[in-house]
C-alpha cells in the first residue's frame, strides 16, 4: 500500500517589532488536515537565514512532502499574496532572529538566478476569488527570509521527482494591525481558510489555469 502523499506547509517564528507571526498562527491550525488524499504537516521555521535552511532541510527529509508551501507574514499588504517567483538573493532590511544581516549574498552560490513556483498560482487564485477572499499574484516575495525559504523550497521540489513547491505572503492580523496605522490585516479564519483553498486547488490541478493576473508595476 502507497503511504498518504504529504503536503509541508511551514510558517515562521515572530520577527522584527512582532511577538506573534500570523502564518505561524495560521499553518499550524491546518497541521494534520486532509486536502484530498493529501496530508497536511505543519512546521514552523525560524525568522534566520541559515536555520530556516538547515530546518527546512531536514524537514523535507523526515517528511517527503510531494507538495511544499511556504506562508510569511508580509506587513502592508491587504490580500493574500501568491508568489510567482523566489529570487537567488539575500539581501536583508533588518538583522534576523540571530542578528544576521546578509547583503547581495546568493541563497545558493550555484543555484539559478530565479525560480519559478511550480504550484498552479493561478488555479489558486481563481478559487480564492471565487470563495470570495482577497487575493493576488505577486511577482516579488522581497529579499528577506521568506524569498530565501521559497528559493529552497523550489530548489528541493527540483530534486524530488514530482514534486511542487509554492509561497504565499499574508497580511498582519488585525491585533497587530490595529497597533500601527494605516496598516491593513486579514482575520486568522479568513487565512486559515484561505489556504486551505489555496491547497486543494494545488491538490487538484496539476497544470495552471490560463487567467490574466499581471501587473503594470
Ligand atoms: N516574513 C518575513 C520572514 C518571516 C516572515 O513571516 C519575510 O517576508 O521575509
Amino acid at each position: 500500500m502507497s503511504k498518504t502523499p504529504r503536503i509541508l506547509l511551514t510558517g515562521f517564528t515572530p520577527f522584527g517589532n512582532e511577538d506573534i507571526n500570523p502564518s505561524w498562527e495560521a499553518v499550524r491550525a491546518l497541521d494534520g488536515r486532509h486536502v484530498g488524499d493529501h496530508r497536511v504537516v505543519a512546521r514552523l521555521l525560524p525568522t534566520i537565514f541559515a536555520d530556516a535552511q538547515r530546518e527546512l532541510a531536514l524537514a523535507v527529509q523526515d517528511i517527503e512532502p510531494v507538495i511544499l508551501l511556504g506562508v510569511g507574514q508580509a506587513g502592508g499588504r491587504s490580500r493574500l499574496s501568491i508568489e510567482r517567483v523566489a529570487i537567488n538573493v539575500q539581501d536583508a532590511r533588518l538583522p534576523d532572529n540571530a542578528g544576521a544581516q546578509p547583503i547581495d549574498e546568493p541563497v545558493l552560490s550555484e543555484g539559478p538566478a530565479a525560480y519559478f513556483s511550480t504550484l498552479p498560482i493561478k488555479a489558486m487564485l481563481a478559487a480564492l476569488q471565487a470563495q470570495g477572499l482577497p487575493a493576488e499574484i505577486s511577482n516579488t516575495a522581497g529579499t528577506y527570509v521568506c524569498n530565501h525559504v521559497a528559493y529552497l523550497m523550489l530548489h528541493h521540489a527540483t530534486r524530488r521527482q514530482g514534486a511542487r513547491a509554492g509561497f504565499i505572503h499574508i497580511p498582519y492580523l488585525p491585533v497587530q494591525a490595529a497597533r500601527l496605522p494605516q496598516a491593513p490585516s486579514m482575520s486568522q479564519e479568513d487565512v486559515v481558510r484561505g489556504l486551505g483553498i489555496a491547497l486543494q486547488a494545488a491538490v487538484e490541478h496539476r497544470t495552471d489555469t490560463r487567467l490574466g493576473a499581471g501587473a503594470l508595476d
